[in-house]
């Protein structure tokens, strides 16, 4: 068999190659979940893990520039919960390629990998731009949609890219170490919680099942957060990506992104049409 992709494309999800190969399918290697492997073992114990400057200075301002422009004239929230002060843009894959990079950022995809131990797809893709006066928000977990008796596996991953420095003043997360272990829907009254500062470029990590908010923006400047959530492979997506990115447009995508939001067949059986796998039509 020449390769895993070309298995992909050729081979009926029921034949018993392509039973082999399907479950095994992931976006990092071995060697790349061993080499992330300390980040790993902190996002299990304490529920989150930063990496500090995990991208460029020059893909930060990229970034910066583009949701400059993407964030024109959009309203501010409407509710409690989203802010009322705050800008947030969904279905982010549709609208620019500048966040290929982090969506595909290759230790980002080890550590939520080696931490589901599954394979994994994008849920949602947004930003979040906390205005100044915004408040904190209400401390929550983003797994509450899956109902399930706590605590549970991890189901999925939150990603937050700080493309502004994300300071104790200006809005940083505040996470709750440890509540993904918990069974309680809510955060105990003593629980302890930090402020998720990180420098410009950082990421932080936290398992969907941990208790966190969106601070409080005491300064003049706005704070932008680029967020993607990744769950298991077989989890109804949070956004709707194929009507998010349609055939037509996903055409365009590189094969691993089209892959991680969903076309494909994972577990063996979970997507494909007509006894082939999606990616059949994304071929012109
Ligand atoms: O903006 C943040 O730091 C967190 C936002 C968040 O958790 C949410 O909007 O659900």
């Amino acid at each position: 068999m020449a390769s895993k992709e070309l298995a992909e494309v050729d081979i009926n999800p029921f034949s018993p190659e392509s039973q082999i190969i399907e479950k095994t399918k992931r976006f990092s290697t071995p060697e790349e979940r061993t080499t992330v492997s300390g980040y790993t073992e902190s996002l299990r114990r304490n529920g989150y893990v930063i990496i500090e400057r995990a991208i460029s200075g020059e893909k930060v301002k990229e970034v910066c520039d583009e949701f400059d422009q993407l964030h024109k004239g959009l309203a501010k929230g409407s509710s409690e919960f989203g802010g009322f002060q705050t800008e947030r843009l969904y279905n982010l894959v549709a609208r620019t390629r500048v966040l290929d990079e982090l969506l595909l950022h290759k230790e980002v995809l080890a550590i939520i990998e080696s931490h589901l131990d599954d394979q994994i797809q994008l849920s949602i893709s947004s930003s979040v731009n906390l205005l100044p006066g915004e408040t904190a928000q209400a401390f929550h977990r983003d797994d509450g949609y899956y109902p399930l008796a706590r605590p549970h596996e991890p189901l999925s991953v939150n990603t937050m890219w700080a493309i502004d420095e994300f300071t104790a003043e200006n809005g940083a997360t505040l996470i709750i170490p440890k509540s993904h272990l918990q069974a309680d829907d809510h955060p105990a009254a003593d629980a302890t919680i930090e402020t998720a500062a990180m420098p410009a470029g950082s990421v932080m990590l936290w398992d969907g099942s941990l208790f966190h908010a969106g601070g409080s923006n005491r300064t003049e400047q706005a704070r932008l957060g680029i967020t993607n959530i990744y769950c298991r492979a077989w989890l109804r997506q949070q956004e709707n990506q194929f009507l998010g990115v349609p055939p037509v447009e996903a055409k365009a995508l590189t094969r691993p992104l089209q892959k991680l939001i969903g076309y494909w067949v994972a577990n063996n059986f979970l997507g494909y049409l007509n006894e082939s796998s999606p990616s059949l039509l994304l071929k012109d």
